[in-house]
């Protein structure tokens, strides 16, 4: 079990708002490769930022509708891990828990979270890539791109490349970031704007900012804590010490 530092603790227990920020390590013991790892077998030769872009999706629709089809494919088989369910059961326990997810995969609210800001949105909805007007859940077993009654093709909900993010979803996870006392940023690179400030955001305004990733980000020389481990594994160990 990963040793969790005294003065975490005692953060924890004393904690009024807590902030939970987490990235693609957060799914990562679910199976599902991180961003810069999941350029697996076919999808090798592309870069996800290509991929994951307006110009790509223009350039290359049906390319860009498997990619996600085939990463979606993984986040329904996906389980979450002892990461996601810890934090749904900080989010049970503690007085006050904003979730803030830069995941698209679902799997914080599979794991009993209620109300995860999605900043960078969700695989399994779609929008037209013309209008924008909301597409639904993605159907299954499509493999031909679904249109939407303005005629444009559908395009998974998430954000891409050179989008801007929900503004509401971004604005109540800045105001998060600005009235916290605990700030855990999870399974993250530290490296996608403007996801990425909200650390630095909290740490400017007060907070206690602790890092829990098993590499260092460009966020560790700033944050007051550096749990380099497995989100899973600290993640419960953080649980366990929270009676
Ligand atoms: C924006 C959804 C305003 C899609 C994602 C040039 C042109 C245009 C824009 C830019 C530019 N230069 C910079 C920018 C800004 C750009 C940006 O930040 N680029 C980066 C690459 C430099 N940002 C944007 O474009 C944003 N929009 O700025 O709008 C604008 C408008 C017009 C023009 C300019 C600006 C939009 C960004 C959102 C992109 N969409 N996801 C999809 O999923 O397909 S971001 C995507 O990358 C994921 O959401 C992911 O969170 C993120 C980072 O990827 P990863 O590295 O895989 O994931 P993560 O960061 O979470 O890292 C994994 C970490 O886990 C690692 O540290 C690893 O050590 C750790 N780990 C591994 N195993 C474990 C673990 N941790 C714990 N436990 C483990 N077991
Ligand atoms: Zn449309």
């Amino acid at each position: 079990m990963t040793p969790i530092p005294d003065d975490l603790i005692r953060h924890l227990q004393q904690v009024r708002h807590l902030v939970i920020f987490t990235g693609a390590g957060v799914s990562a013991e679910s199976g599902i490769p991180t961003f810069r790892d999941a350029q697996t077998g076919l999808w090798a030769k592309y870069r996800p930022e290509q991929l994951a872009s307006p110009e790509g999706f223009h350039a290359d629709p049906q390319t860009v509708w498997d990619w996600y089809a085939w990463r979606r494919e993984k986040c329904l088989a996906a389980e979450p891990n002892a990461a996601h369910l810890a934090i749904a059961e900080l989010e049970r326990r503690l007085p006050r828990v904003t979730l803030i997810t830069q995941n698209v995969d679902g799997l914080h609210q599979r794991a009993g979270s209620s109300a995860p800001l999605e900043l960078h949105g969700n695989i399994h909805h779609l929008k037209c890539f013309a209008c924008r007007r909301d597409g639904g859940d993605w159907p299954d077993d499509v493999r031909t791109i679904p249109r939407c009654r303005c005629g444009g093709r559908m395009r998974p909900a998430v954000v891409w490349f050179g989008e801007s993010l929900p503004e509401t979803v971004l604005g109540a996870a800045a105001e998060a970031s600005q009235h916290t006392d605990l700030f855990l940023s999870i399974g993250t690179s530290s490296l996608v704007y403007p996801a990425a400030e909200l650390p630095f955001l909290a740490k400017r305004h007060g907070a206690f900012v602790v890092e829990i990733n098993p590499q260092p980000t460009p966020l560790s020389a700033r944050a007051d804590l550096c749990l380099q481990g497995a989100a899973g594994e600290v993640m419960a160990a953080l649980l366990a010490t929270n009676t």
